[in-house]
């Protein structure tokens, strides 16, 4: 036994992405995706103008990949299936190199006792339909669904654990709100639109999963943000956090956990006549199709205040409710800049324990970005990241004491397994368990963390 001992079947894995990870090759029938697209279009918004197309060569690297997992510990792994290489088009004609490669990627990891984590949308339209306006437009959840019904019928019988979307308000905050993903429209109709048409392909994939019997979970991966007031005995503080919590919390928390939309956030939506356009059925539908699984994925919380001065955007925005709070002292990540709080971990798990009825949930992403992480690196060519073992051992230690508590988690997911590309930021920023020598063919070097993982992970806890 250890001090800090798990419960038995406890997941311990790391979380990758499609698009992050698989790159693009001659003859896999690959669509372009949204980053495609955009890097195609403006190279020097992406740092280092390196684009999506390489990555680490996941696509190519299945056997050396699950043997590094292995080696690592892990007895879970989350990825993503991208929507624009199973079906290139966004609809109709599904590419059989992207089946094969999906195929042998789960089987791999079954045959070495890894349970694959699947999630269906990492941030990656399929260009073709952001062309007819994306999450805007409603035909989007029409071929979502489509997609999704592939997903389960090609997939399912060996994948069992499935998650509609990956931090559904990324896309709405990035796209249409402050400009770091494509479109990058700032519009907050459009916002409000895609984060519903969001929820309600996300219900509408829950639905198809169990009309169609499968045998298996289903759920929602999450980044919940805590959004502590600056001062709690400050009413407006206090009521500028409850803002921010539901804008970027429970618009999709509630919905996909409750099946229904915080009372709070609708009544601030409509008196800006903010409303999303829906149909009488929709709610009816999320009512039905909430998830089963909750996937977190935490990595700073906010700090809030309330707004002082006016703000100057044409359309309203949800900083008109709020402003950061910059606290002083706080802790952060001397090497990319995030603060890190470990107890806001253990403050989202508990939220989920005693506010939405204690659903089963695991970490899906937790982790800390390092840049120039190279010069870390010893006489072996081994990169001795002890910080990275700091920060997950101090979360790991909240994780734990929740659990002692009560919560329902199943496991815990490091962001991420190799050094992987990430969205404009290309390389900037390592997080894995794996370095990734990119002047070198790609060649993977488990860091001291990796090796760290594998003692975790085989005694099922730490001291
Ligand atoms: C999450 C995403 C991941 C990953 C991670 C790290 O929001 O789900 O895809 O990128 O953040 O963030 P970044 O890559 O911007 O450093």
């Amino acid at each position: 036994m250890t001090k800090y001992q798990f419960p038995q079947d406890f997941y311990w894995g790391s979380a990758a992405s499609g698009p992050q990870s698989e790159g693009r090759y001659e003859g896999d029938g690959k669509g372009d995706s949204i980053w495609d697209l955009w890097y195609k279009k403006q190279p020097e918004l992406f740092f280092n103008q390196v684009g999506p197309e390489k990555t680490s060569q996941a696509y190519i690297r299945i056997k050396e990949d699950v043997a590094l997992l292995k080696a690592t510990g892990h007895n879970s792994y989350r990825t993503s299936i991208q929507w624009s290489r199973l079906i290139p088009e966004g609809r109709g004609a599904v590419n059989p190199a992207a089946v094969a490669f999906y195929n042998e990627l789960i089987d791999e990891l079954i045959a070495n006792d890894i349970e694959p984590f699947i999630n269906m949308y990492h941030f990656d339209m399929p260009a073709v339909l952001q062309a007819e306006g994306g999450w805007t437009n409603r035909a989007t959840v029409d071929a979502y669904e489509e997609y999704a019904r592939t997903c389960f019928e090609l997939f399912g019988d060996r994948v069992k654990k499935w998650f509609t979307h990956n931090e559904p308000i990324v896309p709405v905050e990035g796209g249409y709100l402050y400009e770091f993903h494509y479109p990058a429209i700032v519009n907050l109709k459009d916002a409000v639109q895609v984060a519903f048409h969001e929820m309600l392909s996300s219900a509408r994939a829950i639905a198809a999963y169990r009309e169609m019997k499968q045998d298996g979970t289903i759920g929602i991966v999450l980044n919940l943000t805590p959004s502590y007031p600056r001062d709690e005995n400050n009413a407006a503080d206090v009521k500028a956090a409850q803002f921010a919590d539901a804008f970027f919390n429970r618009s999709f928390l509630d919905p996909s956990v409750k099946g229904e939309y915080p009372a709070d956030l609708v009544a601030d939506l409509k008196a800006i006549d903010m409303l999303p356009t829906y149909e009488a059925a929709d709610l009816e539908l999320i009512k039905n199709n909430t998830v089963d699984l909750l996937g977190i994925n935490y990595y700073q919380p906010r700090r809030i205040k309330a707004r002082e001065t006016a703000h100057n955007y044409t359309v309203p925005m949800p900083e008109d409710f709020f402003e950061t709070y910059d606290m002083p002292g706080k802790k952060m990540n001397p090497y990319r800049g995030w603060e890190i709080y470990e107890k806001g971990i253990y403050d989202c798990l508990t939220n989920i324990r005693e506010n939405y009825g204690n659903i089963p949930c695991y970490i899906s992403e937790n982790g800390m970005g390092v840049e120039n992480e190279e010069r870390f690196i010893d006489e072996n060519g081994q990169i001795n990241d002890d910080y990275r073992i700091e920060f997950v051992t101090d979360h790991l230690k909240f994780v734990h004491q929740a659990i002692q508590e009560g919560s329902n988690v199943k496991g815990y997911h490091m962001w991420t397994f190799i050094d992987n590309w990430s969205w404009l930021n290309a390389y900037k920023n390592r997080y894995g368990f794996v370095s990734l020598d990119l002047a070198n063919d790609g060649k993977r070097t488990i860091k001291k963390s990796g090796h760290w993982y594998k003692e975790v992970a085989t005694n099922n806890g730490f001291d």
